[in-house]
C-alpha cells in the first residue's frame, strides 16, 4: 500500500492536493469519486461531507484524515520534510498569513462574486473578505515585487496561494492583473506541477466539439 490514499476528481480541487503530493514528492494512490454516482463508503467514512480532496495518511500510527486543500498542503509540507516545502522560522508569517488569507478572503470574495453577491458597506465590515476589489489589491500588493509568498524561494504555500491565482487567471474569476501573470508563470514551469496536472488532463472528459454556426 502507499502511504497515501487521494480522494479526488480531476476536475475539481483535488488538483491542488495532488500538485501538492507531487512537491512533497510523495507515494499515493488515488480514488476517483464521480460527481453523478454514489460517493464511495471509505470517503464518507474519512469525511462525513463527500467533499473531495480527502487525503488518507497510512502512517505508521495508522490511519490518519486530512480534508480541506490548505490543511492538506501544510500537513504534507511538514510531513514530507525531507522536501524543504515547510517555512523555515523567517518564512513562517508570510507562509501562514497568506495560506490562511488565500482560503478565507480569496476564495470566499471570489465565490461571492461569482454567485452575484456584493456586501453593502455594513455587510463589508463583517464578510471576511471586505470587498472583492480590496482582497485584489491586498493580494497583488504582497505578490508584486517578490517570486513567491514567503520572498525568493518556492514553499507549500505557493501551492496552495497558487492554485488560487491559476485557477482564477483560467477561470477569469480573477483579472489578468501582472503580477498575478508573472507569478503564474513561475508556478507553471515546476516540473511537479506539470506532471501532476497532466494526470489530471489526462482524465477529464473530452470537450465536445463545436459545431459551425
Ligand atoms: N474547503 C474544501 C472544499 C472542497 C470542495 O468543495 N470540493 C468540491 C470539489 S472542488 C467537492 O467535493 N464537491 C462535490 C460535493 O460537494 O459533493 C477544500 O478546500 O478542500
Amino acid at each position: 500500500m502507499a502511504d497515501y490514499t487521494l480522494f479526488t476528481n480531476p476536475m475539481s480541487r483535488g488538483q491542488i492536493a495532488r500538485w501538492a503530493l507531487h512537491e512533497a514528492g510523495a507515494d499515493y494512490d488515488q480514488v476517483i469519486v464521480s460527481y453523478t454516482e454514489p460517493k464511495p463508503e471509505a470517503l464518507l467514512k474519512a469525511n462525513p461531507m463527500g467533499k473531495i480532496p480527502t487525503l488518507i495518511h497510512h502512517s505508521p500510527d495508522g490511519d490518519r484524515t486530512i480534508t480541506e486543500c490548505a490543511a492538506i498542503c501544510a500537513y504534507l509540507a511538514e510531513t514530507e520534510s525531507a522536501a524543504g516545502l515547510a517555512p523555515t522560522v523567517a518564512e513562517r508569517a508570510d507562509y501562514y498569513r497568506w495560506m490562511f488569507f488565500a482560503a478565507g478572503p480569496v476564495e470566499q470574495a471570489i465565490t461571492a462574486r461569482s454567485f452575484g453577491f456584493e456586501p453593502n458597506e455594513r455587510q463589508q465590515r463583517s464578510a471576511g473578505f471586505g470587498t472583492y476589489d480590496l482582497m485584489l489589491e491586498t493580494l497583488t500588493g504582497h505578490l508584486a515585487g517578490r517570486d513567491f509568498v514567503c520572498g525568493e524561494r518556492f514553499t507549500m504555500a505557493d501551492v496552495y496561494v497558487g492554485s488560487h491565482v491559476l485557477f482564477g487567471l483560467a477561470f477569469k474569476t480573477l483579472p489578468a492583473h501582472p503580477a498575478l501573470l508573472a507569478y503564474a508563470e513561475r508556478l507553471k514551469a515546476r516540473p511537479a506541477y506539470r506532471a501532476a496536472l497532466a494526470i489530471d488532463m489526462a482524465m477529464m472528459p473530452p470537450r465536445p466539439e463545436k459545431t459551425p454556426a
